[in-house]
This record gives C-alpha cells, structure tokens and sequence, in this order.
C-alpha cells in the first residue's frame, strides 16, 4: 500500500510548528501543511487536538501532537538522517537543550511578544524586558560554552538541540533580546552557520512573509489577537518573575484562552476505513 503524506498543523509564527517542519525538511520527509492557528482552521485543529495547539501531524489517520512527541515519531519512522545524537550523552544533552528551548527560552519569548502582535492598548509591565533579558543571557552564556569544542550544539552535526532553539534565537533580536556577538563570538558563528543551511533560510523566509501578511491584514483578523492562549510554562514564568497581578488582571479583564480539555485518541488501526 502506498504510503500516504503527512499533513502537518502548522504556523509559520510557532516555534514548536517550525522545530516540526525543519525535522521534516531535514530528514526529507514528503509534507502537506495546513495554517492550524488561522481562524478558518480552528475546527479543522480541534478535531485533532482538543487542546488547539499546533504542531500537530496526521500521518495516514494517526495523529500525533506535541513538538517532542512528533519528532520523536518521525525519528522512529525515519531513522536515517538522524535528529537525536548516537552517544548517550550527546542524546542527553541534545533532549535537554530541546527541554529548555520548549519550556524556558519559548516562555520568556512568548511573553515579551505580546505587545509586538496582540491588540493591547497597555504597555509592558515594568521590569519584564530586563527580567526576559537576565534570563536569556544564561542561556546565551550556556550556548557560547557549548560552541566551544562543537560546530553543533550537542554534536558534531545537526541535531534536535540545533532546531528547537533556530527560531527562538533568531526571534529575540526582534524583542531586543539578541545576544551581544562581541561577548558571544561562537553563538554568532553557530547562528550563522546555521542560516546558511537551506531549510533554515527557508524557515526565515516563511517567518518573514507570515509577518508581512500579517501586518498587511491588521483590521482584519485572520487570527485571535485580543485573547492571548495561556498555558503552563509561560504563566511559570510570568509568576516566578513576580507578574501574577498582571496575569490575575488579564483573567479579570477576559483576555486569556486556555488549552481544550484533551484525552489521548483511541488506538489506531491502520486496517481501518
Ligand atoms: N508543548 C507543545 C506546545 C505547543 C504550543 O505552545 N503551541 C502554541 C503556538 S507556539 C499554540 O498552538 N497556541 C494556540 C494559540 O495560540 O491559539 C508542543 O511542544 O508542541
């Protein structure tokens, strides 16, 4: 039987859809992709995942959701051009620079961005620039010592920890958050050799259009931009940094979305329809 094409739940503005989409460009895997978080598409997401988040994939009837968990999935389908390094500590620490990307550097991202795209007539609250900046300086500091001995984060040639973090760490300079290249001289090599790699051009480019599109289409409203989609890590990190009135105020105020209640789906049966 012929295999058929994975559709991919994507966003050219998600970091988690973009760690998805350059696995599946760099392992050349065949993909159709559908704009998950345009609003003509939210019931299309929900029937594959009732926490309305993207990335999800559909490959042949099995969905799978959560970056992670997808990437996982194709690494097990498609072994060759592998994503997770073969020594142990390499795959260790390539799962764990994933981790941190996903849970710590998408949080403080996220949280800054709202007023570049959300439709807020506040500003940021006060201290949240420089606490996303403190942040992200141990990141930067951990990468530049990481890119010591290593072309590649964890190995010596791409791998996960290389995608999860691309899009986050060519995103900051937006928000004003980029690393200094004089202090992190490695950091701004990796960075560079990473854009010269077709599939992250790409990537860079689809960002870029999405942007463009989207300031184009102000007024008219493609997707939810007055309630902000809230989930753990990000309100971790709004409350650890001491934000918890701004948040208490923004439920108050009915800006916020939260996750679907989401159940796992029942087994596959490839046999099936
Ligand atoms: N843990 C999930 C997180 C995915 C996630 O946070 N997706 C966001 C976009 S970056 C989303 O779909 N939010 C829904 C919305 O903005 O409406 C993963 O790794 O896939």
């Amino acid at each position: 039987m012929k295999e058929r094409m994975i559709t991919l739940y994507d966003s050219a503005f998600s970091p988690f859809a973009r760690k998805v989409r350059l696995a599946l460009e760099h392992k050349q895997i065949e993909y159709q992709s559908l704009d998950g978080l345009a609003l003509v598409n939210r019931k299309a997401l929900a029937a594959v995942n009732r926490r309305m988040e993207v990335p999800a994939i559909d490959h042949d009837g099995m969905v799978v959701v959560n970056s992670a968990d997808i990437i996982a999935y194709l690494e097990r389908r498609w072994p060759a051009r592998a994503l997770y390094p073969d020594l142990n500590a390499a795959w260790v620490h390539a799962r764990s620079w994933e981790r941190c990307a996903d849970t710590f550097v998408d949080a403080i991202l996220v949280n800054v961005s709202y007023w570049s795209w959300a439709k807020r007539d506040d500003a940021m609250p006060e201290g949240l620039h420089e606490s996303a900046r403190k942040d992200l300086e141990l990141v930067y500091a951990a990468l530049e010592r990481d890119l010591a001995t290593r072309d590649f984060i964890s190995d010596g040639k791409l791998s996960i920890a290389d995608l999860a973090l691309f899009p986050h760490i060519t995103a900051a300079r937006t928000f004003r958050l980029g690393y200094d290249a004089a202090r992190f001289p490695r950091l701004h090599a990796w960075q560079k050799r990473m854009r010269a790699l077709p599939a992250m051009a790409e990537d860079l480019e689809r960002m870029k259009a999405f942007l463009a599109q989207l300031g184009a289409a102000k007024g008219k409203d493609s997707y939810e931009r007055t309630k902000i989609f809230w989930r753990g890590d990000r309100i971790e990190w709004m409350v650890a940094h001491g934000f918890h009135a701004w948040f208490g105020n923004e439920i108050q105020a009915q800006r916020v979305q939260w996750p679907g209640p989401s159940v796992p789906a029942p087994l596959h049966d490839p046999t099936a329809g």
